[in-house]
């Protein structure tokens, strides 16, 4: 397969994404070719645990828990009080990733955790624009946006990360979504695909190859930011037991074909070898 193939695999792997598909700029897709190249010659392996059985097997530097060692980094997305039951946006048995983020997180040299942060009024919210009910879509100077319910608003108890969620390994914590006009479901970079976060920043300051991306939603936020992950350079897996999706209109099976065909690789918790 040479460059060409591959990017147009990308571009078409997943015509029924709609607002999870992001498009791929000249610069961002040879950032993704480099990137997958690294995993090229494991190509024949089964999906989602390449990376974590060649650490296992004693690849230098690693520590012995599979495919985690100081290079690696795990990414805890919006475990919120608005994404689980009694929130305003409520993902089905969102709260059920709790307890499996936190054995998680005690792994990992490098914890970031984000909040969806937003203003009152914010532009993704339905009650902002005249009309439009929650789920429906608008298009916006940045693209297609999913209007939703009131949420995460800052300052709010339903923007808090969920009680007894351990955050207290997060030495970073991301806020997003912030600015009125533009949303922003991924930790990197706002929907407008100007903005950054400084998240890929950090990480590459802190030395950070591999991220483990795990959260809510799957669909949403969750695989925003394993793309952009991946388009920064970084090694990505979703750790799928500790997501949950929203599932619009098969946003969930769409998400994971866009995440793999970007060469996400989707794993369990238990691929970590721990539990
Ligand atoms: C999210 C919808 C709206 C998420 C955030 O965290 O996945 N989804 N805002
Ligand atoms: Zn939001």
């Amino acid at each position: 397969m040479d460059s060409d193939e591959l990017t147009n695999d990308i571009h078409t792997a997943d015509p029924g994404a709609g607002a999870c598909v992001k498009p791929f700029t000249r610069a961002s897709r040879r950032a993704l070719l480099r990137a997958l190249a690294g995993w090229s010659v494991l190509a024949t392996l089964p999906p989602g645990v390449l990376s974590l059985r060649a650490a296992a097997s004693g690849a230098p530097g690693t520590s012995g828990v599979a495919g985690l060692n100081a290079h690696s980094a795990l990414i805890i997305v919006d475990v919120q009080n608005c994404f689980v039951s009694g929130g305003s946006l409520a993902v089905p048995h969102g709260e059920d990733v709790v307890p499996v983020i936190n054995r998680l997180a005690g792994l990992f040299a490098t914890v970031v955790a984000t909040q969806d942060w937003h203003t009152p009024g914010h532009v993704s919210f339905a009650s902002s624009h005249p009309g439009k009910k929650p789920f429906e879509t608008i298009d916006l100077a940045y693209g297609t946006q999913v209007l939703w319910p009131d949420h995460c608003v800052m300052g709010t108890d339903d923007a808090q990360f969920v009680h007894g969620l351990d955050t207290i390994k997060a030495q970073l914590v991301i806020r997003k979504g912030f600015h009125q006009g533009v949303d922003s479901y991924s930790a990197f970079d706002e929907a407008d695909h100007r903005t950054t976060t400084g998240l890929a920043g950090y990480l590459k300051e802190r030395h950070v190859r591999r991220v483990f991306v795990c959260g809510l939603a799957t669909d949403f936020c969750v695989a925003w930011t394993a793309l952009d992950a991946r388009m920064a350079g970084f090694d990505t897996a979703v750790i799928e037991d500790a997501c949950r999706g929203i599932d619009l209109n098969g946003s969930l099976a769409a998400s994971w074909r866009s995440m793999t065909a970007a060469g996400v690789h989707r794993i369990r918790s238990a691929d970590l070898g721990i539990f």
